[in-house]
């Protein structure tokens, strides 16, 4: 059975949603924060970054938006990463997810890796703060048109926002200002998968 590494607090938690979603025959390895950058670590993923899905033989999927497109195809049934209108919208948001908005969280959480004085690290947490309160508006604007599903229905892209949105409360947005964010968020604290998924992760839901 193939393994999915994860650790606390990481985006690795949609991959590990999804297989919650999908009861697919999948192990979670859940590491402490630190292991990633151990030798036995980088051994399966040299990016030294979660998640990554090691096969049983020894092939290795790192990317979030790749692994839950593989768990899709292999586990999943109706939209879930298949060639069908709710597939394709999926894989366009699990894009923009990955590689827009995570990406612009990353002067949230590795400052000293864009500038050496702390002043400057400041000012380019506050641009980067502009921007996710961007993405938030935007994703809010589209989770209220399509109702209590990112994209009307559930799909990963429900997984991933709900990975975004609990990030909100490290900074300085409130997810009160993002009305349908909140909703969905406490929506999916509401689902069973998603508590086994934070169980397993070691992790809490924020809506008690
Ligand atoms: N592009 C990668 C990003 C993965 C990523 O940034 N993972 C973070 C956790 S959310 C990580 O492992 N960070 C550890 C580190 O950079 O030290 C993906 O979409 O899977």
């Amino acid at each position: 059975m193939p393994t999915l590494y994860t650790m606390p607090g990481t985006c690795s938690l949609a991959p590990n949603i999804a297989v919650a979603w999908l009861d697919a025959p999948v192990t979670v390895r859940n590491m402490a924060y630190g292991d990633h950058r151990k030798d036995a670590y980088l051994a399966i993923n040299p990016k030294g970054k979660v998640p990554a899905l090691r096969f049983e033989d020894g092939d290795v999927l790192t990317e979030a938006a790749a692994i839950l497109a593989w768990l899709g195809a292999a586990h999943g049934s109706e939209g879930y990463a298949r060639d069908t209108a709710l597939g394709r919208k999926e894989a366009e948001a699990l894009s923009y997810m990955t590689s827009e908005v995570h990406a612009d969280f990353a002067p949230h959480f590795a400052a000293q890796t864009f500038a050496d004085d702390e002043a400057a690290q400041d000012a380019v947490k506050k641009k980067a703060y502009g921007k996710i309160d961007a993405h938030y508006r935007r994703l809010d604007e589209t989770l209220a048109a399509n109702g209590d599903w990112y994209l009307g229905k559930r799909s990963f892209a429900d997984a991933y926002l709900y990975v975004l949105t609990r990030w909100c409360d490290q900074t300085p947005m409130a997810i009160g200002d993002y009305p349908a964010l909140a909703a969905h968020r406490a929506r999916m604290e509401g689902n069973g998968g998603v508590r086994a998924a934070l169980a397993r992760q070691d992790m809490e839901p924020l809506h008690g």
